[in-house]
């Protein structure tokens, strides 16, 4: 919390707070009661109630606070909602198709962290804010259990399309949410009203089919979740729908109408590193701990860790159809973490024809102690008739 300022400056009003935030490079701001609606705590608990949340166990904690702006801090009076554009140049779903590269969601290929990125602009106009105005200001950006895409579509900054995502007319999909919570009752903004009409298109591009009903996910079948959050094996039945996806997903977003409108991001830190646009798989699943820091310092792929992060990668490559990388998965099979065993003998199982995979599974499986790499290595299909 930035300390409350002098106590009678001159006051600003939205229209000076704006022009600030602007200033200091965020696209767009809004001002909304910090009050609590009906709507977001029944909808919260639902999501809740049904077991949406998978492993994330922290959304499940702090659901009042997480629901209420004015539970989880009571003195506040207004809520500033901030966004950052992130507008790529390219269209995110041409990388799908390149299957020996790996697809990095938009998102992640940032030169910097966003959550760094927004929260020392958050601070600086926080801290202006109490040095111009006083008060009592704290500021977030996906650190605490604030529902964000509410706050924001309460400011007015767009709504909440039927993926679930902020949608924006200005900037399409593509924009990065923070808040600064003051003390100070200030001028609110109306709420964005719904713009999706009858479009249905990121519910029907969706691979994993991850929307229960419009404006519903179930994070359980997200490959974002299955990619980012989830800690171990992935389950079968979302491997070969993951495609290249190695570190989150952009579908939904990158199909929405709105984004032809969409300007591009003008903060340098948000554009993206050449190297994580398209990288080889070739090249990621070769990482050990210290190549995976360097490559990815200062990214929030770094967040999920070397183990995770190469079964995503082994999965691509299982899914490359490319028998160029066999030799890469076989590389895999004596790594050190079972997560990465594991996805590299599901690999190998895709890219080999079937009495290969069988003489590598009887030379390999008595060597392998590991109970969840050994159930790999003796998995049946469902169907057979669901293999190539
Ligand atoms: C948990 C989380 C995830 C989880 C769960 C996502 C989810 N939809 O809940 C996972 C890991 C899957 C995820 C994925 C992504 N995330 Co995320 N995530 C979050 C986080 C931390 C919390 C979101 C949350 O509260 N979920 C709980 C559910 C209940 O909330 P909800 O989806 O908003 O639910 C609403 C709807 O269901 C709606 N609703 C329900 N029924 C109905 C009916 C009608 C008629 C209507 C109108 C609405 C409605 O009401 C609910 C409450 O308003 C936020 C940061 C934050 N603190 O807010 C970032 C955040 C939402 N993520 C973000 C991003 C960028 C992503 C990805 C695009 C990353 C990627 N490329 O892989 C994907 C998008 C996937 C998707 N379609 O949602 C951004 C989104 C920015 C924006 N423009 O909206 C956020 C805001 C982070 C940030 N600070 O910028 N994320
Ligand atoms: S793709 Fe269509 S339904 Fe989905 S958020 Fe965009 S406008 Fe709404």
């Amino acid at each position: 919390m930035v300390p409350a300022g002098p106590a009678s400056p001159a006051p600003v009003g939205p229209a000076a707070i704006r022009e600030h935030a602007l200033g200091l490079g965020f696209d767009a701001v809004g001002f909304a009661p910090a009050a609590s609606r009906f709507e977001v705590r029944r909808n919260l608990r639902e999501f809740l109630g049904e077991g949406r949340y998978g492993d994330m166990g922290w959304l499940a904690a702090h659901e009042a606070r997480r629901s209420s702006p004015d539970a989880l801090w009571p003195e506040a009076q207004t809520v500033i909602a901030l966004a950052m554009s992130y507008g790529p140049t390219g269209d995110p779903l041409e990388l799908l198709s390149n299957k020996e590269r790996g697809t990095v969601s938009v998102y992640a290929r940032t030169a910097r962290d966003y959550h760094d990125v927004v929260k020392k602009k958050l601070k600086r106009l926080a801290r202006w804010l109490v040095e111009t105005q006083g008060g009592g200001v704290k500021v977030f950006v996906d650190t605490a259990p604030v529902m964000e895409k509410p706050a924001a579509e309460a400011a007015g900054l767009g709504w909440q399309g039927k993926h679930t995502n902020l949608v924006s007319r200005r900037y399409g999909s593509w924009l990065f949410l923070g808040e600064v919570f003051t003390t100070l009752a200030l001028a609110p903004d109306e709420p964005h009203e719904d713009r999706c009409g009858t479009c249905r298109a990121c519910l029907d591009i969706c691979p994993t089919e991850a929307f229960t009903a419009p404006y519903r996910l179930d994070a359980r079948r997200c490959i974002s979740y299955l990619t980012i959050e989830h800690k171990g094996p992935i389950p079968h039945a979302f491997r070969r729908p993951m495609g290249n996806r190695i570190y989150g997903c952009d579908d939904c977003l990158a199909v929405c109408p709105w984004n032809k409108f969409a300007a591009r991001a003008r903060e340098p830190d948000l554009l993206p590193r050449v190297e994580l646009t398209a990288p080889k798989l070739a090249d990621l699943a070769g990482l050990d701990d210290t190549g995976f820091r360097e490559v990815f310092s200062g990214s929030p792929i770094k967040r999920t860790g070397r183990n995770r992060f190469l079964r995503n990668v082994l999965i691509a490559v299982g899914n490359s159809g490319d028998a160029t990388l066999v030799p890469t998965a076989r590389r895999a099979l004596d790594d050190p973490a079972p997560l990465v065993r594991g996805a590299a003998v599901w690999a190998l199982r895709e890219l080999l024809p079937a009495p290969e995979f069988n003489e590598l599974r009887t030379a390999r499986l008595p060597g392998e102690s590991d109970a969840s790499v050994r159930r790999e290595w003796t998995y049946e299909e469902p169907s057979p008739s669901s293999r190539r």
